[in-house]
């Protein structure tokens, strides 16, 4: 029997500055997400997406400032406490949750649900390290600190919804790793995380580091979670994102790497949940951005070329 691969919207822009990352979900869709999905060979059904309130209608002090500088923290708590739950009830289906962003605070939602019954390894593909807190945060907004929150760092370690105790930092691999605040680099560097920058990708090639952050993910886990910020590609190849940096991950290294995911999950069915996080529809060039969420998405199920 193949995989039921159950997709989840979740359209949340609290957690970003620019607005418009709430469209990703359509426009991945719009990419052709499901037919990508069925020529990898598994069966996407979707779930549509979460009701979010627009960011105007709320107040984004609320679940503040006395937690710090966390915009929108009340909402993203109420978001992530909902995705969170349908994840897990995925799960416990026997179904696999793909979830859709929105900017990447929804990843603490689907890393508390998937983590909730599993020891979970995660691999991020990102720009950035996200382990702000509202303590540390230099924008206040809370895409940059979804690990942190997963982690039970600073202020997360009192919300209960954030944190996900069964994911541990030796079992976190950063993979494109290349903007990082002055904190985030000591805590990375003091921490048991495994970071592989972008030189590390420059020096070994992309699939002999995704080998080594599938080491690190699955070792001593039930499964792992894949975490896709578009952003971690260069802005040539994926300029639908608010916060882009130069010197990304090209189009052809991407697939290498959801490739190389996927011939590990083929032999030890390692995957457990993933998200595709920060298309910002608004920004992008000809729906390029989604396509490739889309397509990386196909990828990381095998979808081979023979
Ligand atoms: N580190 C910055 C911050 O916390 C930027 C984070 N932006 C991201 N993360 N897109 O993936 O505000
Ligand atoms: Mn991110
Ligand atoms: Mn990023
Ligand atoms: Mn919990």
């Amino acid at each position: 029997m193949g995989t039921t691969v159950r997709i989840i919207g979740a359209p949340m822009d609290y957690g970003a500055d620019r607005r418009g990352v709430d469209m990703g979900p359509s426009a991945i869709r719009y990419a052709g997400l499901s037919d990508r999905l069925e020529r990898a060979g598994v069966d996407p059904v979707d779930a549509g997406d979460l009701a979010i309130p627009r960011a105007e209608e709320r107040d984004p002090d609320a679940g503040g400032p006395n937690r710090g500088n966390a915009k929108f923290l009340q909402e993203v708590e109420d978001i992530c406490t909902r995705l969170g739950d349908q994840v897990a009830e995925t799960l416990a289906d026997g179904e696999f949750p793909l979830v859709l962003g929105g900017d990447h605070s929804v990843a603490i939602g689907s890393m508390h649900g998937a983590a909730r019954d599993a020891d979970l390894g995660a691999i991020w593909f990102d720009a950035h390290a996200d382990l702000n807190t509202p303590e540390t945060s230099p924008s206040g907004n809370v895409h940059g600190m979804p690990l942190a929150a997963t982690l039970g760092h600073g202020a997360f370690a009192e919300m209960e919804w954030a944190t996900a105790p069964r994911v541990r930092e030796e079992s976190i691999a950063y993979v494109g790793l290349r903007s990082i605040d002055e904190r985030e680099r000591e805590l990375v560097r003091d921490s048991e995380m495994t970071a592989f920058t972008m030189a590390d990708i420059d020096e070994r090639g992309m699939t002999a580091v995704v080998e080594d952050a599938l080491d690190v993910a699955t070792g001593g886990t039930d499964g792992v979670h894949v975490s896709l910020d578009l952003d971690w590609l260069d802005p040539k190849a994926a300029p639908g994102v608010g916060t882009p940096v130069r010197g990304g991950v090209t189009y052809r290294e991407a697939h290498a790497a959801l490739e190389t995911v996927s011939e590990r999950h083929d032999s030890e069915e390692i995957l457990r949940s993933m998200d595709v996080v920060e298309v910002n529809p608004i920004l992008d060039e000809g729906n390029e951005t989604a396509t490739l969420g889309a397509e990386l998405t196909a990828s990381a199920f095998g979808n081979k070329i023979l």
